[in-house]
Formats: structure tokens, C-alpha cells, sequence
């Protein structure tokens, strides 16, 4: 019997909030309680806060560059360091089980720095040592193909 109850119960209320809503429309439609902002949202730190860095950090850290290496090349052809000061080359390589590595060379084809191979997706960084102002050339070891050009000081 209860189980008769129920279903009744709600049908007349329903009958009675379309009879008292009059012409407000066909049938009864059910509003859930309007969810009041209960818990103000934390204001996430986008507000109008500078954006990452990307400005080369001179801290601590010093210079850290970033080279990328993706579908076999350089997605950088162009380096700048600063002269005479040891930096970072924070290096991406993108290539699923392609490795790379970064070689840098003076003008002379002198060997400065030999980074080790790095198969992608993997991120590695590079402590290069201080290099005299001038032009060298950044390449990869494995293809022939990735030369870029960094330039020091300047
Ligand atoms: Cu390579």
C-alpha cells in the first residue's frame, strides 16, 4: 500500500503546482535547487601574473638555451651565448627512439663540447663550458643534416 502512497503523494503536488503555476506552461517540470555558489573558487594564479619566464635567467643558473630536435633537425638554427661564461643548453629531443646528440665545433672545426647521445622523447641538459666570443657551429653527431649556428658573445 505505502508503495502507492508515494507516487500519489507526488501527483497530486504536482497537480497542485500546475494548477497554482496556471498558464505557465505544459506540465510540471521539476527545478532542482539553484546551486548557490557555495565555495568561491580559489582564485587561480592567472590572474594577470607574468607569464613563465622566457627570458634567459641570469640567476644562479645562469644562461640556459633551449634547443629542440624534432623530425630529424634542429627546430632551432640559431644559438647566442654569452662569451667567456659557462651555460646550459637545455636540450629536447623529440624524436621517439631517434637519438641526438649536440656537438659544437669553432669556426676551425675544433671540437669544444661533445654532449652525450640522447635517445627522445627525452630532455637533457648540457653544461657547456665558457667559450670565446665568435661563431660556431651546433650539430648532431648521428645526421649530418643538423648544423645550426651559434653565436657567442657579440
Ligand atoms: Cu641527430
Amino acid at each position: 500500500m505505502r508503495r502507492l502512497l508515494l507516487p500519489l503523494a507526488l501527483l497530486l503536488i504536482a497537480l497542485a503546482a500546475a494548477a497554482c503555476a496556471g498558464s505557465a506552461g505544459p506540465g510540471w517540470t521539476y527545478a532542482p535547487p539553484t546551486e548557490a555558489p557555495a565555495a568561491t573558487p580559489v582564485p587561480s594564479g592567472d590572474a594577470s601574473e607574468a607569464p613563465g619566464s622566457e627570458a634567459p635567467s641570469d640567476g644562479a643558473g645562469g644562461t640556459v638555451l633551449q634547443l629542440s630536435a624534432f623530425n630529424v633537425d634542429w627546430e632551432q638554427k640559431e644559438l647566442s651565448a654569452p662569451a667567456d661564461t659557462a651555460f646550459t643548453i637545455h636540450f629536447n629531443n623529440k624524436d621517439a627512439s631517434v637519438p641526438h646528440d649536440v656537438v659544437i665545433k669553432d669556426a676551425g672545426g675544433m671540437e669544444m663540447f661533445r654532449g652525450q647521445l640522447t635517445t627522445g622523447p627525452q630532455e637533457i641538459d648540457y653544461q657547456v663550458p665558457a667559450l670565446a666570443a665568435g661563431t660556431y657551429q651546433f650539430i648532431c653527431s648521428v645526421h649530418a643534416n643538423m648544423v645550426g649556428t651559434l653565436t657567442v658573445g657579440g
